[in-house]
């Protein structure tokens, strides 16, 4: 039998990650919305049901406003709420997706008690906490997507400054989904070679800069909502690595309870994603500096998420 993957929000992110699962054929494909945008949701599942014979997939794709479709999903990707119009921080959107992710939390635990759970929706680490906090699903049941992307961006700038192939490019980005996020170029390397021979001072800077401020940079130049291609394939890869067992070691938002002295928040941090959903939390040995940005940008989650009120259901 087929997986069953629910999109939770069919908007921008949502209607890539359905177009992605499909032709990957991670299983079959339902995407919720608002009453409000149950048509278009169901238009867009329809144009990818008319794809598949181009697409050359199998995969039965619906949309629904109604949670009782997405009942027994293995995999939910939650990137229901706003997104950020220029000029926004990802904080101000703050107030309205607490709201609409608590409502998510109480459906998913209804319909899909045992799925594995990536959300994507904004302010990242406080709403991934507010997930976890209202369904009182386990931790290995619920994982934030922000340090794959971030991760992609760090390597793709990386690989246009070098020209050289970004597959080639590996390193991490941990902390929080913000400008606090921490790249560790002491860590990363282009075909073994560290990144530090290949770049002076300034130039790793200028790249660390790019990538704290790179969703920043799209919403500008968007005008109107953030990115959807790069961080829908991120959430797809941490999907992936769960439905096939993978056991991806990625950078996600995950809970640490200790780990980098962080203590019950979600932030980015090394993980391994399998069919036991997120596995492990693997630990760097930071230097001094890092271990300052890191707590750094815990502090900024932390402040985030002491504003997240929430009731746990469980
Ligand atoms: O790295 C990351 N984590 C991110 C996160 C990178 C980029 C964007 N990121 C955030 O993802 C962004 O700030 C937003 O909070 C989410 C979704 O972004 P997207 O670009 O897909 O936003 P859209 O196009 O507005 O889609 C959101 C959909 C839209 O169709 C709404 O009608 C729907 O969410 N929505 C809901 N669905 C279900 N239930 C409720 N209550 C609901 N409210 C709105």
């Amino acid at each position: 039998m087929r997986k069953k993957i629910a999109l939770i929000g069919g908007g921008q992110i949502g209607q890539i990650l359905a177009m992605l699962a499909a032709q990957r054929e991670l299983g079959d494909i339902v995407i919720f919305d608002i009453p409000q945008l149950e048509n278009p949701v169901k238009g867009k599942a329809l144009d990818l049901t008319e794809m598949a014979p181009c697409g050359d997939y199998d995969a039965k794709v619906t949309g629904t406003s109604d949670y009782k479709d997405i009942a027994g999903a293995d995999v939910v990707i939650v990137t229901a709420g706003l997104p950020r119009k220029p000029g926004m921080s990802r904080e101000d959107l703050l107030a309205v997706n607490i709201k609409i992710i608590s409502e998510v939390a109480r459906n998913v635990k209804q319909q899909a008690p045992n799925a594995f759970c990536v959300i994507v929706t904004n302010p990242l680490d406080a709403m991934v906490y507010v997930f976890q906090k209202v369904s009182g699903f386990p931790k290995s049941k619920v994982v934030g997507m922000a340090g794959v992307l971030d991760t992609a961006r760090w390597r793709a700038f990386i690989a246009l400054e070098l020209g050289v192939s970004v597959e080639d490019v590996a390193g991490t980005v941990l902390g929080g989904h913000g400008p606090t996020m921490v790249p560790l170029p002491r860590l990363t390397t282009v075909g073994g070679v560290p990144l530090t021979d290949l770049l002076d001072k300034p130039a790793i800077e200028r790249i660390v800069d790019r990538t704290k401020e790179a969703g920043t940079e799209i919403v500008k130049l968007l005008g109107t909502g953030s990115a959807f291609f790069s961080p829908a394939w991120s959430a797809i890869i941490m999907a992936e690595s769960y439905l096939k067992d993978k056991k991806r070691v990625v950078a996600c938002a995950a809970l640490c309870e200790g780990e980098y002295g962080v203590k019950g928040l979600f932030i980015g941090v090394p993980a391994r994603i399998g069919a036991g959903g997120m596995e492990k939390i693997y630990e760097i040995s930071l230097n001094d500096g890092e271990k300052a940005m890191l707590s750094k940008t815990a502090d900024a989650v932390r402040q985030t998420v002491a504003e997240c009120k929430v009731e746990a259901t469980a």
